[in-house]
């Protein structure tokens, strides 16, 4: 897009290698379960937005933590006389560890993946489920398994890194990959992602892959990665990203194994964890503010209502539950509504006046907490018109 940098930036290598520091925060997947305190499970099929045809189960026979590992498997079920289908193994951080910038790797060893298979360790903004993607902002630190790098016969050794990002109210990506020399699948390697308020780095083995700066005055709206973000690690099967979108094009060994040793945080002198598995799920900070306010439109024809959903957070960017906002609607549709925010923050408002016609603007009046202090001066914003 338009605030890349397009060349490698040799100085970034001198920052590589955290050996002599221990991590802030590490799942070493020492014990004999998955820590559901940190982890849960995505699970399902239907594509999940890239055509993928696996299903997600939390089966031990797709997801367990077993010698040291985390191991994900994704295996082939032939039943006679039905296309060839296949489950696999997704886990995510989400509301329970989130870090908003840090140096984050994981030590993973690949299967072999051609063709059709597509591991990845990634994050998505922890306010996914409130404003969505790409709103939520997207930082793929390894991606592999691409239809290009199928193409060109590396697919074994091409690593991509990609962000995604909302530009202007559309999608905006920007990514690089590197050829590693020798196949990856072949044994352990460390992917490592050092993100800074400047600049998203990342690294195979100290190799440089790609950055982005997300500094204000290189990229004004990539607030999606100045915000608190949460861990994934997922092996699918195709996919848009692997250009292989049907069951019979799959020629990948099954079932495939995809490990990680650990995942490792380090304090990079900027680093916030969040989430219940840091803080205990209660609110840490003391003061709420306005994080964003979404307006929109329920209903239909005459019967258009007014609606907005308003995220209130604290001031270390993690979600305030248990907060009451009032706010004030105003134009085609008018009244002032109150609302309790959910464990992610949000509080939700539809009018009950009904309108052909929605122009109107929202405003919060107040929030109320029982412990917290409401701080206008570091709303976001306090109206939003539709
Ligand atoms: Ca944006
Ligand atoms: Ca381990």
């Amino acid at each position: 897009m338009h605030t890349i940098l397009k060349t490698a930036l040799p100085l970034l290598l001198f920052t590589a290698g955290n050996a002599a520091a221990d991590p802030l925060w590490s799942d070493e997947f020492d014990g004999a379960n998955l820590n559901t305190e940190v982890w849960s499970y995505d699970l399902g099929a239907g594509g999940w937005g890239n055509s993928e045809i696996q299903e997600y189960t939390n089966d031990s026979a797709n997801v367990r933590v077993e010698n040291g590992a985390l191991v994900i498997n994704a295996h082939e079920k032939t039943q006679r006389g039905k296309r060839k289908s296949y489950t696999s193994g997704r886990i995510k951080s989400e509301n329970r560890l989130t870090v908003k910038y840090g140096t984050i790797e994981a030590r993973i060893k690949v299967p072999d993946l051609a063709d059709g298979l597509w591991p990845a360790f990634w994050t998505l903004g922890n306010n996914f489920q409130d404003v969505g993607w790409p709103d939520s902002g997207e930082l793929d630190i390894m991606e592999m398994g691409s239809a290009a790098a199928i193409d060109a016969g590396v697919v074994n050794r091409r690593v991509g890194s990609t962000a995604h990002w909302e530009h202007n109210g559309t999608h905006a990506e920007y990514g690089l990959s590197y050829d590693s020399p020798t196949d990856l699948h072949t044994g352990f390697h460390v992917f490592r992602m050092e993100w800074t308020p400047d600049l998203v780095s990342t690294y195979v083995d100290n190799q440089w892959i790609w950055s982005i700066d997300i500094s204000e005055a290189s990229c004004a709206d990539c607030t999606e990665f100045h915000q608190p973000h949460f861990i994934i690690l997922n092996l699918a099967v195709g996919g848009l990203y692997t250009g292989i979108t049907r069951s019979s094009e799959v020629t990948a060994p099954m079932p495939a194994e995809m490990l990680v040793d650990y995942v490792r945080i380090y304090d990079n002198g900027f680093t916030e964890l969040g989430g219940s598995a840091i803080d205990g799920g209660g609110n840490e900070g003391t003061q709420t503010h306005v994080a964003a306010i979404m307006p929109g439109v329920s209903g239909g024809g005459p019967n258009k209502r007014a609606r907005a959903d308003v995220l209130i957070m604290d001031e270390t960017g993690e979600p305030v539950e248990g907060a009451t906002v009032t706010a004030t609607f105003t134009g085609s549709h008018n009244g002032t509504l109150t609302s309790l925010t959910d464990a992610s923050g949000n509080a939700s408002f539809t009018t009950s006046e009904r309108n052909r016609t929605v122009a109107f603007e929202v405003c919060v009046d107040s929030v109320t907490h029982a412990t917290m202090t409401y701080t206008p001066a570091a709303n976001i914003e306090t109206c939003d018109a539709y």
